[in-house]
């Protein structure tokens, strides 16, 4: 017989990954103390986690996150598929507002590009497709947190459970025509103080950003889930993450697309 976790574990992970967030203190990884946790294990953690987060705190779910959608964050991480996490409308800041570092545990920010899907999108689609029924896009930055001590070396599962490190994210402004631009070759820049932090092109994120959205529903397809109409989704970040401080000045921008940012305090 195949052991899974119990409904009353994958609800007490959910949990204990909810008060390590909610108290912002670190946590052991789930695989230390039970290495057997598959991913599709960790994915019920996660949607328990967020059911938490809807019922417990009124949050409500406004999209996807995919992440390690780009070689330089698998390599950052040491880890090497895709995955998703979900993103609720309390993890939004907005453009130019602040990310109080208060109450986190040690986050870091990452440029990406956000999509706004128009229409359904569920099982095997092609790039044209997921392209086709978006509503609009822009440039964009994730704000991580893992909830797991020193935010390094866990697994797979351990990154899925906890909502793939998603902390928040700010959104630049929606471009709605974007049919004449090369979402493949638009280059990424983030800056922190002016400077330039990090940058790549946007190919870089899936060999085309679209291709996350490609990702995401073959992801969701075995739970016989799409991604409905409404959604943000962000297509996971074109470079490492940075590390965040007080007092910190962000902004990324995206060529043809526009700009984006975010302080911290
Ligand atoms: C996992 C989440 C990765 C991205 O954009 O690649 C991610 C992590 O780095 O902790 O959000
Ligand atoms: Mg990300």
């Amino acid at each position: 017989m195949v052991m899974t976790l119990s409904p009353e574990l994958v609800s007490k992970w959910a949990e204990t990954l909810d008060q390590a967030r909610l108290n912002a203190r670190e946590m052991e990884r789930i695989t230390t103390n039970y290495a057997g946790l598959t991913l599709e294990e960790a994915y019920r953690i996660q949607a328990q986690g967020i059911e938490l987060r809807c019922s417990r705190h009124g949050e409500k779910v406004v999209g996807y996150k995919m992440g390690l959608t780009s070689k330089a964050k698998r390599e950052q991480m040491g880890l090497h598929s895709p995955v998703y996490g979900v993103l609720t409308e309390q993890m939004q800041v907005q453009d130019g507002g602040t990310y109080r570092l208060q109450g986190q545990i040690h986050p870091k920010i990452e440029p990406e590009i956000a999509f706004l899907v128009g229409r359904e999108l569920k099982g095997r689609i092609t790039l044209a497709e997921a392209l086709a029924s978006c509503d609009a896009v822009c440039p964009a930055m994730e704000i991580l947190d893992s909830r797991y001590v020193g935010f390094k070396y866990f697994s797979l599962p351990d990154v899925v459970a906890d909502n793939s490190s998603s902390s928040q994210f700010v959104l630049g402004p929606w471009v709605r025509d974007f049919s004449g631009l090369d979402l493949a070759h638009l280059p990424i820049q983030m800056f922190v103080g002016g400077q330039l932090a990090q940058s790549a092109p946007s190919s870089a994120i899936s060999d085309h950003p679209g291709n996350s959205l490609v990702q995401l529903c073959e992801l969701l397809a075995p739970l016989g889930l799409g991604v409905p109409a409404g959604s943000i989704v962000m297509a996971g970040a074109a470079t490492v993450a940075v590390a965040l401080e007080p007092g910190m000045k962000v902004h990324t921008e995206i060529e043809s697309l526009g700009r984006v940012s975010v302080k911290t305090a």
